[in-house]
């Protein structure tokens, strides 16, 4: 990779040589993902999604067999929850929680909730309880400006990824693009006191030198890392990410509907591939006949209506390549393209 580190406050808060970051996408990254892109330099997360214990265990295991036993008692990685699954009522997801926090993750990122102050203090509290000298970096993704001044002053949480409408995946349907809500978001929080990331459309190194222009201290790519060999996605998802063109994503409810995954706390939707199933949807097709499409489709292996949640960078993607070799490719870009910037600058004879 290039020899040239980033420094920011991001990458000096989480000990990281540059300030990109895999996104944790429930059903989509595991073990052998974030491990790849902390073995590239950069910071990745697994996702507790809707995972069993074992599963989730299981995942957790194939980082820490992959990143080696050099760091015997912490995992240098991050997980992320959905709160919205954590707030139901006896649910499975505050048992992966403790698993998580027994391993000693390095982060833990908190999704779609209306507590998510509550388990951050659960986090802090855990720490507390062990008192081993490990603070988990809590990072809270939000989508809008009042979310970001309640993440920081109410559930003060480390780091905030400003995640944008142009976002891949769940995410709240009235979220400005980010080139507008990274901007407000940054004007709220006093010089340095949080790492603020953005997150959403990003598929290039160039994306990631664009934001730090604009005062971003890391950068967030989902779909991007979808397109490796170790993405839980299907060859069938990956191919049709392959093959999207640069105006195929829609924000919808189609797909939850179609699957089943409802509950998310409401404004939220998701952003992916337009097909048959948001076809139906947009027609207002019955939702029973709509989920029966799609398990009928799904057992014959139809593509047409199968779920490929994608962010609106995914036209600009064009190939399958290691975790690893990603990271280090999005990282040589932003150093080639914060040069090419910083060159802009005319010297006092020019
Ligand atoms: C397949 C997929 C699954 C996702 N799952 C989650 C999740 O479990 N938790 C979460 O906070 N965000 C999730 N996201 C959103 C990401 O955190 C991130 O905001 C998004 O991927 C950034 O946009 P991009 O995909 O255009 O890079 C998911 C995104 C995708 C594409
Ligand atoms: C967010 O994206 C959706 C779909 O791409 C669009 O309809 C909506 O207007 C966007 N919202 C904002 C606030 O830009
Ligand atoms: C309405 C619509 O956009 N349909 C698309 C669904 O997905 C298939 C590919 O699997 C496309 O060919 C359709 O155009």
């Amino acid at each position: 990779m290039s020899t040239k580190r980033i420094s920011t406050t991001f990458t000096r808060l989480l000990d990281v040589r540059t300030p990109i970051v895999s996104a944790p996408m429930a059903g989509a990254s595991g073990g052998a993902l974030a491990a790849g892109v902390v073995l590239g330099g950069g910071f990745g997360f697994i996702a507790a999604g809707y995972d069993s214990a074992s599963k989730f265990s299981s995942e957790l295991e194939l980082a820490r067999s992959i990143l080696g036993k050099h760091i015997p008692d912490r995992l240098p990685l991050g997980v992320g929850f959905l709160c919205w699954q954590l707030e139901k009522p006896n649910s499975p997801a505050v048992d992966l929680l403790t698993i998580a926090l027994e391993r000693r993750v390095q982060a833990i990122w908190f999704s779609f909730g209306t507590e998510i102050g509550r388990w951050a203090q659960y986090v802090r509290d855990y720490d507390r309880k062990l008192d081993d000298g490990h603070k988990t970096i809590i990072f809270a993704q939000i989508a809008s400006v009042e979310e970001a001044l309640v993440a920081v002053r109410d559930w003060k949480v480390d780091v905030l990824v400003a995640q944008g409408n142009e976002s891949g995946g769940h995410g709240v349907a009235a979220s400005p693009p980010l080139l507008t809500l990274l901007p407000a978001v940054l004007s709220l929080i006093r010089q340095n006191e949080i790492p603020v990331l953005g997150a959403g459309g990003l598929s290039s190194g160039a994306h990631a030198a664009s934001l730090l222009a604009l005062g971003a201290s890391g950068v967030v790519y989902g779909t991007r890392f979808l397109l490796t060999p170790e993405s839980l996605y299907s060859d069938a998802q990956k191919e049709a990410l392959l093959g999207a063109g640069v105006a195929s994503t829609v924000r919808t409810m189609a797909f939850d509907v179609a699957r089943g995954t409802l509950g998310w706390p409401s404004g939220v939707d998701g952003r992916g591939l337009r097909n048959e199933t948001v076809e139906d949807y947009d027609n207002g097709r019955d939702h029973s006949e709509l989920r029966q499409n799609f398990d009928e489709a799904m057992r014959q292996g139809d593509q047409s209506r199968m779920l490929v949640w994608a962010g609106t960078g995914v036209g600009l993607m064009n190939e399958i390549l290691p975790a690893k070799d990603v990271l280090e490719e999005l990282h040589r870009a932003c150093v080639e393209h914060l040069q090419l910037a910083y060159s802009c600058i005319a010297s006092d004879e020019d």
